[in-house]
């Protein structure tokens, strides 16, 4: 079965919403905003938007009947090929609502699915968005065949050729799912290997909401060229890299997909892998943007971190592209978030090349210092006849002091309690711990 088939290609499309009493109008304003720049991001046309306020969901078609006729006239009238919905719909909401207004529905999780399939480049993204979309396809084949059939020339002039055919790709589907899941698990099989090296250093992780600049902090901290782009999802896969060759502790940092509200429950299951680099983060860096709906972020931020059981790690707020806003606004956001680190990235009138290093130096050095708080000393006693084993006491901690005396060689280290406590391990009966 061809994924392209069933997620059809549309050009021109109409933005609908849910207004429901217990969200705030201004939030409902944003998120179909947020859908629109969605949609661009696809490559398609937004032809225009209609909101409606109701008590409760309809529990057939989701919006009631009236509002319906006006979506239907305006179809017709404005050449419209799909409806985007801004709101999640039951597989049966979809069907009724295809089957009604007689055009293509998309939920706002089936345009994100569509999103990160268009934008998977490495073999682990294209596996992890397989796997999610083939998910979010189960339930709902039943109406995207009565929508081919009825593409096909009417329901009654090829009644059941779907049937029969729903049964088979249900069944490629369950197959999929479980061939995906395999070849996923052997990429994290892989990925612990990879970690089991690393494990002397410490891991920092940069997360946010899509299009915060995580990229673009990443390039400048580590000197790497990753893909920075104005547009949602750039980044699909995790990449790490050193952040300072001669720092010990040595100090990694992840960039990685990014967050949005409402992210599909689908996509957060499938990349599960690629966010293990989240999880197992000694430090997050939360970029946010300052000129963009902050507490909707910070809100879905946390929400994505408690999904991933990530809530207990130590965050430090960056809020980004401060360029983009006034000076009354950095002074309320620094006010109310005292302990964050304000900066902008990209050179620009107000922001010179100068000052956008001195940002940066000053996050990295935030970074380093946040590590250097929680070191600890010891000082220890190595006989001679055992001293190859300066390499690992290099590589695991900051010597501070060695002096080579007639005892041995005395050597006062510093390094994160994790890492004294295995370096202790590796040394065994070969040293002499002095305070
Ligand atoms: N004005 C301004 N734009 C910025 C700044 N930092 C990044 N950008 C722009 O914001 C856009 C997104 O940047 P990315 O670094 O790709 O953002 P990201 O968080 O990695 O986004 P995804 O990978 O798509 O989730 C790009 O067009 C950047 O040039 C900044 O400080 N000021
Ligand atoms: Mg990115």
């Amino acid at each position: 079965m061809d994924d392209n088939r069933l997620f059809n290609n549309w050009k021109r499309a109409l933005l609908i919403s849910l207004h429901l009493p217990h969200r705030a109008n201004t939030e409902v304003l944003s998120s179909l905003e947020e859908l629109s720049s969605l949609a661009y991001t696809l490559g398609g046309e937004v032809a225009g938007q209609i909101i409606q306020a109701r008590a409760q969901i309809h529990p057939a078609y989701f919006f009631g009947k009236g509002k319906l006729n006006e979506i239907k006239n305006f179809i017709q009238n404005e050449s419209v090929d799909a409806v985007l919905v801004d709101n999640p719909l039951s597989p049966k909401q979809t069907q009724n609502l295809e089957e009604f207004l007689e055009c293509e529905i998309l939920d706002r999780t089936q345009v994100i699915l569509k999103i990160f399939a268009k934008n998977a480049r490495t073999s682990e993204a294209k596996l992890q968005i397989g796997l999610a979309q083939s998910e979010y396809l189960l339930p709902r084949l039943v109406g995207l065949w009565k929508h081919l059939d009825r593409e096909r020339g009417g329901i009654g002039a090829s009644r059941g050729t779907g049937e029969k055919q729903i049964e088979k790709d249900r069944q490629f589907l369950r197959d999929r799912i479980t061939r995906l899941k395999g070849q996923l698990k052997r990429v994290e099989k892989e990925r612990n290997t990879q970690k089991q090296r690393r494990s002397n250093c410490l891991q920092v992780s940069l997360i946010g909401y899509t299009n915060a600049g995580k990229s673009t902090i990443m390039n400048l901290l580590t000197n790497s060229s990753l893909l920075v782009e104005d547009r949602l999802f750039a980044t699909l896969d995790s990449t790490t890299r050193l952040l300072d060759k001669d720092s010990r502790p040595k100090v990694l940092l992840s960039d990685t997909v990014g967050f949005i509200s409402q992210l599909p429950h689908e996509l957060v299951a499938a990349f599960r892998s690629t966010l293990v680099t989240v999880k197992d983060a000694d430090l997050l860096l939360q970029i946010i943007d300052a000129s963009d709906d902050i507490d909707e972020h910070l809100k879905t931020t946390s929400e994505v971190l408690s999904d991933l059981d990530a809530s207990c790690i130590p965050i430090i707020k960056v809020f980004n592209k401060i360029d983009q806003v006034s000076a009354t606004r950095l002074m309320m956001m620094e006010k109310l978030f005292p302990d964050a680190v304000f900066i902008s990235v990209i050179k620009g009138e107000n922001n010179g090349l100068e000052k956008t290093s001195t940002y940066v130096e000053n996050l990295r050095n935030k970074i380093l210092s946040f590590f250097d708080q929680r070191m600890k000393s010891m000082t220890i006693r190595l006989d001679y006849q055992h001293s190859q084993q300066l390499a690992n006491i290099y590589e695991w901690s900051r010597v501070d002091n060695i002096d080579y005396q007639e005892e041995g060689i005395l050597l006062t280290l510093t390094a994160v309690p994790n890492n004294l406590e295995l370096l202790r391990h590796r040394l065994g009966a070969n040293f002499t711990e002095l305070n």
